[in-house]
């Protein structure tokens, strides 16, 4: 098994000390950042969607390998040069958060661990966001992106209704959204007119930069 499916297992499993342990061998053994992340922590959620879906695994299980998941971004995050501390010039600020009705993050979170590694000001409105609170977070800081995170079918319509209320704020124009989470689609952002649709978190980073030029 490569060292990358070892940490996934561990990941899967949620083994924290395991994964604070394979980030740290994969990190000291020259494997970039991006591939821990992308072939370890999230390969982890991908052994666990399938069997979430199945009903093989159960909510207790999956949030534990959340954590081990976040364990790992711990470790990853200095590495990365993110946060205040990097004192490198913010390219540009991001507000994000997760649709209303929705209480997702692990994926929003990526997001921000790889926005802010790329020197965004990321503010971070967490989940469950109403359509009002991310107007009011526009008018208060002035962001050029907005990010917004839906993961259930059912919260896809919140989505909507978060660049409807945007719009209606007479805001819009002022924003680029980019749009993210497992049922979106190129589509469905068109559909929205939101500015683009973000598969995963590197390529939101490279979106948001060439936005940014
Ligand atoms: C982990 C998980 C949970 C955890 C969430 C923990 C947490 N803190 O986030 C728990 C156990 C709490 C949970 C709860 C529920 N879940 Co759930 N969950 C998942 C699971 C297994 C993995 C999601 C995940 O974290 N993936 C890993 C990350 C890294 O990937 P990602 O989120 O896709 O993120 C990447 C990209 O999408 C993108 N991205 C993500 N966010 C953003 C944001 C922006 C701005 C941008 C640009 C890009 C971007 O970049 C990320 C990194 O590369 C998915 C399965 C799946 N296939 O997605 C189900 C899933 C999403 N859940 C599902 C369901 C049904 C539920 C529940 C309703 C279950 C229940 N009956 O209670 C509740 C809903 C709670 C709520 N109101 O939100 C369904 C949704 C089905 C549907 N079609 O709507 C799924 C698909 C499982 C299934 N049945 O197949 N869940």
């Amino acid at each position: 098994m490569s060292d990358f499916n070892k940490l996934a297992q561990a990941v899967f499993q949620g083994d924290l000390k395991g994964v604070k342990a394979l980030t740290q061998e994969l990190l000291d053994g020259g494997a970039k950042a991006d591939d821990i992340i992308n072939q370890g922590l999230i390969g982890g959620m991908d052994i666990v969607a399938p069997k979430f879906k199945a009903g093989e695994m159960f909510v207790p299980e999956v949030l534990r390998a959340a954590k081990a998941l976040g364990c790992g971004m711990e470790l990853l995050k200095p590495m990365l040069g993110a946060g205040e501390g990097s004192g490198l010039k913010k390219l540009a600020t991001v507000v994000i958060g997760t649709v209303a009705g929705d209480l997702h993050d692990i994926g929003k979170n990526l997001v921000i661990l790889i926005l802010e590694s790329a020197s965004f000001h990321v503010i971070d409105l967490g989940v469950d966001v109403s359509p009002q609170k991310f107007v009011e977070a526009i008018k208060e800081h002035k962001p050029q992106f907005v990010g917004l995170a839906a993961l259930l079918t059912t919260t896809m319509m919140a989505m909507k209704e978060t660049v409807d209320a945007i719009q209606a704020a007479g805001l819009r124009d002022q924003v680029k959204i980019l749009i993210g989470g497992a049922p979106i689609s190129q589509e469905f952002a068109d559909e929205i007119r939101a500015d683009a649709y973000c598969a995963d978190a590197i390529v939101t980073k490279e979106i948001a930069t060439q936005m940014s030029a």
